[in-house]
This record gives structure tokens, C-alpha cells and sequence, in this order.
């Protein structure tokens, strides 16, 4: 029964379970009704190295596979498919297309064996009134010997390919208070990045729990964009980019614990991910 769903950021349930994947099966949109991943693949354990083709169907309360998603500016559209290493070590971040059957499909490469959590993040054109997106999980095995890795401690310069994302120092974050971070990136000869859009952002932030793996997702947004505020039951938090160079993230997260943040971002065609650690109390 590992193919059900998990709805979250559905304001009708408990705000906790918002981003609680750990809590299994469960029901969603009223009694016994929930989303649920459908013929999901690959159903056995994968090699790490080649590429993989990841697939389903997202089936509807009613039976029927949801084939209508949101649209327009933003990064709150379609799906999108986010799959970490359960240590953490690792993401994997696409908005793969969905065919009119509804079927949508994504060719991966995982880099080392593990276990990897699978998250498809689903913003349906025409969801249960309150509901703008949810989240449905599973898991993909890649087989081989996986070396689990300590999640680092927090570093406020991470480098990545040359690019130097510096976190400022900040008061301490809570759990489902929203609050902004302040990441700074210069490229490998120490200017201010320029951001280009990629996916509806011109930064994606995205949080999983260590041990858990609970999930949450911001976006970083020009001044004035549109459809990129995260809601998390009554609260809601908007990162913007106003000067080059500078990102204000933000952070809103289910609970307290010890999350890594991957900090996603498109600079002079490369795409760069930059994880941090961070406590939320
Ligand atoms: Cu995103």
C-alpha cells in the first residue's frame, strides 16, 4: 500500500500533517477519499549510473487519472517531481510534462545506491475547494551498497561550481512561522549572480527533514511576480530577489527538527544547488 497518497498543505487537515509524509497512507478529501499514485515506476530497484524512466498516474478521489493542472507564471504549476536520497546526500529536482492521459514520465539518473523518497508536488487545475496543491510519495530503490552520509553540520559558505552562496546570520526559525534567509552568490570571480528564471523561479527552495523527510517548498520571485506565494494552513511566505546577486528565502516549515534546504538557482545557464542545514525550533 505504499502507492497512497499523502495530501498536504490541505487546509481541511491538521496543519501538522501538512508536510508529515512520514504519516503513510492517508485520507485526504473527505471520508476515504484521497489522490493516489497509479502504476507507479520503476516498481523494483533501479542501477545507479543510467538513466532512469520514472512514471505515473495520478488517480483522482473518483477514480479517474487527473490530466488538469495549473497553469500560467509562476512556479506553482503541473508537477513536479522532487526525489532525495533518504540520507539526504542528494536531490533530484524536475517539472515533468503530463500527457492528456494523464500519464507523465521523467528519465533520471540516480547518482549511488540508496534509498530515494519520491515526491510528486501537484497543483490540479481544478482541485477540492481549499486545495491548491498536495503531495503524493513513494520510494525508489537503487541497488548496490548505499554509503549513508552524516548530514553535514551548518555552513554558511557553500560552493558550487565556482559559485560561493553565503547565508547570512539569522534569528532562529520555527515551525510554521514564516521568516526570510538571506543568501548572497557571487560567481567564481566574485561577482553578483544574475538569476534567470528556471521553472517559474528565479530560485526554488526546498526543505526535507532529516529522518523523516518531511517536505516543504518556497519560491524566490522578482519584485511583483505572481503565483508565488507557499501556503502552509493559515500562513503564507514569498521570497523575492530585488538586487543581483541577493536572495531573500523563505522558510516555513511544518516542525521543528533538523532540515536541509536546497537552494536551486539558474546562473548563466548552470544550474546550481546549494544545500544547507538548518534548525527550526
Ligand atoms: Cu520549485
Amino acid at each position: 500500500m505504499t502507492r497512497l497518497a499523502l495530501a498536504l498543505v490541505l487546509p481541511a487537515v491538521v496543519v501538522v500533517a501538512g508536510c508529515g509524509s512520514s504519516a503513510g497512507p492517508s485520507v485526504t478529501v473527505g471520508a476515504a477519499r484521497t489522490y493516489q499514485l497509479q502504476n507507479f515506476e520503476p516498481a523494483r530497484a533501479v542501477r545507479a549510473g543510467k538513466p532512469t524512466v520514472v512514471s505515473f498516474t495520478i488517480r483522482q478521489p473518483d477514480g479517474t487519472p487527473l490530466t488538469q493542472y495549473k497553469r500560467g507564471p509562476g512556479p506553482h504549476t503541473g508537477i513536479h517531481l522532487i526525489i532525495v536520497r533518504s540520507d539526504l546526500s542528494t536531490i533530484i529536482h524536475r517539472h515533468p510534462p503530463v500527457q492528456a492521459s494523464g500519464r507523465t514520465s521523467q528519465r533520471v539518473v540516480f547518482p549511488a545506491p540508496g534509498r530515494y523518497r519520491v515526491v510528486v508536488d501537484a497543483y490540479p487545475a481544478h482541485g477540492p475547494a481549499g486545495l491548491r496543491n498536495f503531495q503524493l510519495v513513494d520510494w525508489i530503490r537503487v541497488a548496490g551498497k548505499a554509503r549513508s552520509q552524516p548530514l553535514p553540520p551548518y555552513q554558511p559558505d557553500v560552493i558550487v561550481d565556482g559559485y560561493r552562496f553565503t547565508m547570512h546570520p539569522h534569528p532562529a526559525l520555527h515551525a510554521i512561522d514564516p521568516a526570510f534567509l538571506t543568501v548572497t552568490v557571487r560567481d567564481p570571480s566574485g561577482r553578483p549572480a544574475t538569476f534567470s528564471p528556471w521553472y517559474g523561479a528565479l530560485a526554488h527552495a526546498i526543505f526535507f527533514r532529516q529522518g523523516s523527510l518531511d517536505y516543504f517548498h518556497t519560491h524566490i520571485c522578482s519584485p511583483g511576480a505572481t503565483g508565488c506565494t507557499s501556503l502552509l494552513g493559515g500562513s503564507k511566505v514569498t521570497g523575492t530577489s530585488t538586487t543581483p546577486g541577493k536572495l531573500s528565502v523563505g522558510v516555513l516549515v511544518p516542525i521543528a527538527g533538523t532540515w536541509r534546504l536546497f537552494l536551486q538557482t539558474q546562473v548563466n545557464g548552470h544550474i546550481l544547488t546549494a544545500p544547507f542545514t538548518v534548525q527550526v525550533r
